[in-house]
């Protein structure tokens, strides 16, 4: 039972506590507008970017970090905008 409690602690600071100690905030603009491109490498036309860019910037962090994304508006004929993410676990 001694040994079941200090793994536990164990696992709890390594996987909480330490992660929490050394969390940052990561703030990032996305300025979402139409841009010239070509995404599947045939046809150009025009496509949302962010930043002028396709795809998008890429958002590193650790866990534990919180993201702070401000996303602007910048679809220059009027459209409303929303952005979300895959391929990551979210809370
Ligand atoms: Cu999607």
């Amino acid at each position: 039972m001694g040994f079941l409690v200090y793994l536990i602690n164990v696992l709890l600071i390594q996987l909480v506590i330490v992660p929490l100690l050394n969390a940052k905030v990561i703030r990032h603009t996305f300025k979402v507008s139409y841009i010239t491109g070509s995404p599947d490498g045939v046809w150009t036309s025009n496509i949302l970017g962010i930043n002028g860019e396709f795809p998008g910037p890429t958002i590193e962090g650790h866990q534990g970090d919180l993201l702070e994304i401000t996303v602007l508006n910048r679809i220059q004929d009027g459209q409303n905008v929303s952005i979300h993410w895959h391929g990551i676990h979210q809370r």
